[in-house]
């Protein structure tokens, strides 16, 4: 505890001690560093089988870096990863980090706007991704960039295997610590997805925090199978898949896309030891009938996140899969991402509660502030949580205003999650002060709907607001004013026109469930909607 003249300031610490963490080297340097040791080990196993040593991953990662500096991709510039869970996008994110650039990650499932709006923002030179896609890739005035494809190149475009086997020298690169290596896209607390600057540093930093150390947080080990099922472009399946396997020098069993019968056989095919879930995935491992067919008994981990996972799936998961260890941690990407993770994940394991989204890691601070006056609260009481560290990210790109609201002057990340921390340390969370909306741990942002909506000729104004759903967690509904025509009366704009007006635009995640059609969007003085009271009149709909 801190005290100046007028208040205390309480900041909480990880029960474990801080650790060294060398975060001024490349992170591919860091990465890579066990190579001699594990290059013969298995790193990338995908579901039909196919498997690339470290040391081959290593190579190829090599290899795709000088066909990228071939094309011209230089220190500072930003390719885009469209691509599903692969070991292309593995080869892509380290090559990139070999010469110095920066990978921006992206949804494949994206539409063209989605994916031309994140071009557009990050400046992409060079996009990574399958022949399907193409057509969604339109050039701009602003933007001119080559497309690779990892299979059979359509007209006009590159295949990766060419593009890997340039001849060609690695160039050396001078990269500072603080260097961005990768900008997934985040809407953080407020407003429109943003790019999230992460450097070398933050993500070593909180690789370390999670994984390295005499008694690390998260102890993975070289024999582990870790399941690669959340989509590498998504910064949890990036950290603590990828970069901490690979840190530990354990197998990622790659799966491009979510089939619960398929994840089972690979699960017992492959003795899988540690499953990275989001809630519906462990709600499927506690629930789904079809895990009774297969033998699951090599998981001793399963961690949970992206999303609250609630009490009666955590109890469920306890009586059918008795051996594993479930524990729920906390990310944010702007945090780097790790915030919480369970002490019952570590070397030496200490016992959890229920319902609990982890202890602080280590090398880091957080306090609870009170929302309205900033003030610091102490044990037991909840407020908005904040972070501090060099695993956090150094702001948001091009967009210093965002920046400021999201990072303080004393460099505390207020991540809009309102929690406590008990006395033994464990975080909770109780609520969200931010807008976001979480499917199956997937952003929505609020924001961006609301933009296409007010778009729409029928459409005055709009407001998005979370409503809970069993199986997606929440999903989006929209409170809709029509606009008035000529005559005075109201343009007569369905609700279903409304939901296929959204739905040719967004990601599957992103189409609402349900429009309200109201006559004025509540909002303060300063013209903030007031979410509080549309999710107040949400939730009065359901107890008419
Ligand atoms: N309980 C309740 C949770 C939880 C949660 C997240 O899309 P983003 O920006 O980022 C993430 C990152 C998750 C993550 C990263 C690394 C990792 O090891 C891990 O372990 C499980 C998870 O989701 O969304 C951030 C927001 O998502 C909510 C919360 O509101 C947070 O600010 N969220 N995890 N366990 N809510």
């Amino acid at each position: 505890q801190k005290t100046n003249s007028n208040q205390t300031t309480h900041i909480f610490k990880s029960k474990l001690p801080d650790i060294p963490i060398n975060n001024t080297i490349p992170l591919h340097t860091y990465s890579f560093q066990n190579l001699p040791q594990v290059s013969h080990r298995p790193c990338l196993i995908t579901g039909d089988g196919k498997t690339f040593t470290y040391g081959d991953t290593h190579r190829a990662s090599r290899s795709f870096a000088m066909g990228l500096c071939n094309l011209g991709i230089r220190k500072g510039d930003v390719i885009m990863i469209l691509l599903p869970n692969s070991p292309e996008f593995v080869f892509s994110f380290w090559a990139a980090s070999m010469l110095g650039a920066v990978s921006t990650t992206a949804n494949p499932s994206y539409t063209s706007a989605e994916i031309t709006k994140q071009l557009k923002a990050s400046k992409a030179k060079i996009i990574i991704t399958h022949a399907i896609h193409v057509h969604k890739l339109k050039q701009e005035e602003e933007t001119t960039f080559i497309v690779i494809t990892v299979d059979n190149p359509p007209e006009n475009c590159m295949s990766f295997s060419a593009v890997s086997n340039m001849e060609g020298k690695l160039p050396e690169v001078d990269i500072d610590p603080d260097d961005m290596v990768t900008l997934p896209f985040s809407s953080g607390t407020t407003g429109l997805p943003k790019g999230v600057i992460l450097t070398h540093r933050s993500l070593i930093t909180n690789v370390a925090q999670t994984v390295d150390g005499k008694n690390p947080n998260l102890h993975m080990k070289e024999d582990d199978v870790v399941l690669c099922v959340l989509p590498l472009f998504h910064i949890y399946a990036l950290h603590s898949v990828m970069l901490c396997s690979m840190r530990v020098g354990c197998r990622i069993l790659l799966m491009e896309k979510f089939e619960m019968r398929a994840l089972l056989e690979l699960v017992e095919k492959h003795r899988v030891t540690i499953v990275m879930a989001v809630p519906p995935l462990v709600a499927a491992l506690s629930k789904n009938p079809m895990v009774e067919e297969y033998d699951l008994s090599s998981i001793r981990m399963v961690m949970s996140g992206g999303a609250l996972l609630s009490k009666d799936i955590e109890e469920a998961f306890h009586s059918k899969l008795p051996q594993t260890i479930l524990g729920q941690a906390l990310g944010m990407t702007e945090s780097g991402p790790v915030i919480g993770m369970p002490l019952g994940f570590a070397k030496h394991p200490m016992t959890t509660k229920l319902e609990s989204c982890g202890s602080l890691i280590r090398n880091a601070e957080m306090k609870i502030v009170e929302p309205l006056t900033g003030s610091s609260l102490p044990y037991n009481t909840s407020g908005e949580i904040c972070i501090r560290g060099e695993q956090i990210m150094k702001g948001y790109l091009n967009d210093e205003k965002a920046t400021a609201e999201a990072i303080d002057e004393e460099g505390w990340l207020h991540t809009g999650d309102i929690g406590y921390v008990d006395n033994n340390d464990e975080i909770f969370i109780v609520d969200r002060l931010k807008e976001i909306i979480k499917f199956k741990g997937y952003q929505v942002a609020p924001a961006e709907l609301e933009g296409l909506l007010r778009s729409h000729h029928s459409i005055e104004d709009a407001a998005v607001v979370s409503q809970k759903d069993d199986v997606a967690g929440e999903v989006p509904v929209a409170f809709v004013v029509r606009s008035s025509s000529n005559n005075g009366n109201f343009d007569l704009i369905t609700e279903d026109a409304i939901k296929d007006f959204i739905a040719k635009q967004v990601v599957f995640y992103k189409r609402l469930k349900r429009v309200i059609f109201i006559n004025e969007i509540p909002k303060s003085a300063i013209g903030k909607i007031l979410r509080k009271e549309l999710k107040a009149k949400l939730a009065s709909y359901y107890h008419q």
